[in-house]
């Protein structure tokens, strides 16, 4: 059967459009503060449901515990204080510094306190991506990511996001990327190695490359564009780190190191590809689409247009995070997720939709198991004997989290 029929029976992203539930305009709470670095504002019909998503979040919580005064805050990378941005920089490098928890039998190339993040992902991409899993699995991972940079580096702030919408002419001139070694990601990577060559370029002159996502009972090739860099990050507080994880993803079949998880030491390499950077998708409009109108617990809409803008080592579904950037990428996917939650926290939390694989396509060591829905019951793997349920990565404000974004 061809992937494509498999998507149409998995929903894909079309199917199970909540209505709209637009109140009145609340008065604001929690209001962003205006873009201090550039970026197109936050237009009206955004800032009601951010609004609305403040005064629901906030009316919801009790006078002990978590309060309006000591609930975490999450901002954009571009609201930051200079101070801020450095020190996650320096937490990002401390967790690189860390040695891994992973088991060594499961992954012998996971060396540093970050590849634990990147292995779990691995892991479970072919269940927590294009499956009903996405969200909660990636608020927990954000989560955890988020204690691990503030209990076992001293960072002292929350994770930030980056903001894409506001970006979206031109998502370089977000401060992510602004090329201060200090407080920001780097830049792209090096023109990638000429065709032919045999190096860690593309193998012909296409603007595309399929690469084959192993792990299930059909051979599913993703077309992933080159973009105009493809090697090593030569800028910023990246340019030598060391990533021993992945590629999984290949152009070929890789049987020996099937998901990447023996060491391959290697660069981070980016390559922004224009027509992702450039306001394709990620935009203030989408960003209001996706908030308002958010596939019923979405099977992933536009996470693929946020990792493909970055390329190269980002641009498959198994090891993004081997680009810390990731992390804020996918802050912003969480933000919209919640600020969608935020319209009717009771309708909302709990809402869920989507197979319990990617696409609904069987896995190989599950060839048998036909696809099926995922549940708000369902245990999610994430990784160190981290067995939730599903509906524990559901609230923004339980199980021991406390945060709003603004
Ligand atoms: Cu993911």
């Amino acid at each position: 059967m061809h992937w494509a029929e498999w998507a149409t029976i998995a929903g894909g992203c079309v199917a199970m459009v909540m209505p709209v539930v637009v109140a009145a305009p609340p008065q604001p709470q929690c209001s962003s503060t205006s873009p201090l670095g550039g970026g197109i504002p936050m237009p009206a019909e955004f800032q009601v449901l951010q609004d609305r998503y403040h005064e629901q979040i906030l009316g919801s919580l009790g006078a002990q515990g978590c309060t309006k005064d000591s609930i975490a805050k999450r901002r954009s990378w571009d609201d930051l204080e200079d101070e801020t941005r450095k020190d996650y920089i320096r937490a990002v490098h401390c967790l690189a510094n860390k040695p891994a928890l992973t088991d060594k039998s499961l992954a012998p190339g996971a060396v540093n306190r970050l590849d634990d993040f990147t292995y779990i992902h691995i892991n479970q991409t072919n269940i927590i991506h294009q499956s009903g899993y996405l969200l909660p699995w990636h608020r927990l991972f954000l989560w955890q990511l988020e204690e691990a940079l503030r209990n076992e580096c001293g960072y002292e702030d929350y994770l930030p996001y980056w903001d894409n919408a506001r970006f979206s002419a031109d998502q370089t001139k977000s401060r992510v990327w602004d090329g201060n070694p200090a407080t920001s990601f780097g830049g792209n990577g090096a023109p990638r190695t000429p065709p032919g060559n045999g190096g860690a370029g593309p193998n012909n002159n296409s603007t595309f490359q399929l690469l084959l996502i192993p792990g299930l009972v059909i051979d599913f090739w993703l077309p992933m564009p080159l973009g105009t860099g493809g090697g090593c990050v030569m800028t910023g507080p990246f340019a030598n780190l060391t990533l021993t994880l992945g590629p999984v993803a290949k152009p070929t079949r890789d049987p020996v190191n099937k998901y990447g998880y023996l060491p391959t030491p290697r660069c981070l390499a980016r390559s922004f590809d224009p027509s992702y950077t450039g306001g394709a998708s990620l935009t203030w409009e989408n960003a209001t689409t996706a908030s308002s109108n958010f596939v019923k617990g979405s099977s992933g809409c536009g996470t693929g247009s946020r990792t493909l803008l970055l390329g190269a080592t980002a641009r498959t579904p198994f090891s993004p995070t081997n680009d810390p950037v990731f992390y804020l990428l996918h802050a912003q996917i969480d933000r919209l997720w919640a600020i969608w939650q935020g319209q009717d926290l009771q309708e909302r939390t709990y809402a869920i939709a989507g197979n319990r694989t990617f696409f609904g396509i069987p896995l190989d060591y599950a060839p048998e198991v036909p696809p099926s829905l995922a549940t708000i019951e369902d245990t999610m793997e994430m990784g160190l004997e981290f067995r939730p349920l599903t509906k524990e990565g559901m609230p923004m404000t339980e199980f021991g989290r406390c945060y709003i974004y603004v």
